[in-house]
Formats: structure tokens, sequence, C-alpha cells
């Protein structure tokens, strides 16, 4: 009872000294968290193994959404579509709490925000190039590939599908909802060009 009630204090002042104690806000939530889940003694090698577990503040099944969306649109040539779901994914990025992210995650979300930002950003700015939009969702996929095997795969069954023909012959990677394949880069003149390389349950 002590300890919770000392984690609801620490949290609350830290809630309440937000703007003034930004650096120190976060390590005093994240020692607490340490206490709760990992018994003491435990360092490096138990919060790598933690990251592996969805983060709830983490919108990731909102990017997985928005990501699937863009996918589906881009399978059906429908441009425009693909440009919505770009932007809807460009908003959920943007309220992102980096924050509550362990500093493993905030490490690996780092990396990659700012290119995942990009490449939605010009698919939703490109409504009419489904071909500039491919390729920025070929890059857009290795950042969602990249988040999946870190923030997990928001709930559901996913599948890492490959196309050795699309990306000009260099072959492709997307993540799909579906077993069966919609190839996102060939779209209806190829659509079921490509195979399964990957499941994440
Ligand atoms: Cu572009």
């Amino acid at each position: 009872m002590k300890i919770i009630a000392i984690c609801v204090v620490i949290l609350g002042a830290s809630l309440a000294a937000c703007n003034s104690n930004k650096q120190q806000a976060p390590a005093a939530v994240t020692i607490e968290n340490k206490k709760d889940t990992v018994s003491p003694g435990n360092d490096l090698k138990s919060s790598a193994s933690a990251t592996i577990k969805p983060v709830s503040t983490f919108p990731q099944k909102e990017i997985l959404n928005g990501y699937l969306q863009l996918k589906n649109a881009l399978a059906n040539d429908n441009s425009k579509e693909a440009a919505t779901a770009g932007n809807a994914i460009v908003s959920v990025l943007a309220k992102v709490d980096t924050l509550s992210l362990s500093q493993s995650q905030q490490k690996v979300y780092a990396d990659l925000q700012d290119d995942a930002r990009e490449h939605a950003e010009h698919i939703g700015a490109n409504p009419g190039k489904l071909d500039h939009q491919r390729e920025h969702f070929e890059m857009l996929s290795k950042d969602v590939n990249d988040l999946i095997k870190n923030f997990g795969n928001g709930g559901q069954t996913l599948y890492r599908d490959f196309c050795p023909m699309a990306n000009d012959g260099k072959g492709a990677s997307w993540i799909s909802e579906v077993k069966e394949i919609k190839n996102p880069y060939m779209g209806k003149k190829m659509a079921t060009c490509g195979s399964v390389k990957e499941t994440f349950k």
C-alpha cells in the first residue's frame, strides 16, 4: 500500500511539474514501473525482453490501421484513398507521447519517427500519383516492420509479404492483415504476385 501511495504521489507531482521538470518526471515513473513488474537485480536483460510487450499508451493499433488502410488502397489502385490514409498516419504519429515509452522504445521510435512521418506525408500530398506513393510506401513498410518488432502487432495476426517484382525488380515487402496476397505495389494488374515471408501472431 505504501509503495502504491508513493507511486501516486510521484506521478501526481511529475504531472504537476510537467513543464518545469521534464527531465526528471519520466525517470521517476520508469523506476516505479520497474519496481512493480521486474524483480530487483535484473537490469538490461529484463528491460530488453519487456520491450516486446505492447505499450498501452503507444498508438500502435492506430498506426497499423492507417497503414493497412493505405496498403489496401494501393492494392486497389486507389490513389486518393491512399493519400487520405497517409494523412491519417501523419496525425497519429504526431500524437505519440515519447515520454511514456521505455528508454529502449524511445530509441527505436526516435530512429524511425521522422522517416515514417516523411513517407506518410509524401503519400498524403500526392493523390493521383500512385507510382510516387508506392515508392514511399516501400520505405514506410520497413518502418512499420520495425514498429511491429518493437511495439507488437496491435492484437491482430499480421503477415510480412514479399514480391520480387516490386521496386523495379529489386523486390519489396509489405505488411498485411490477411494471409491471401493482395499486392499493393502491383495493384490490380498483378494482384497475387508475392508470398508470405513472416507471420506476427
Ligand atoms: Cu515524395
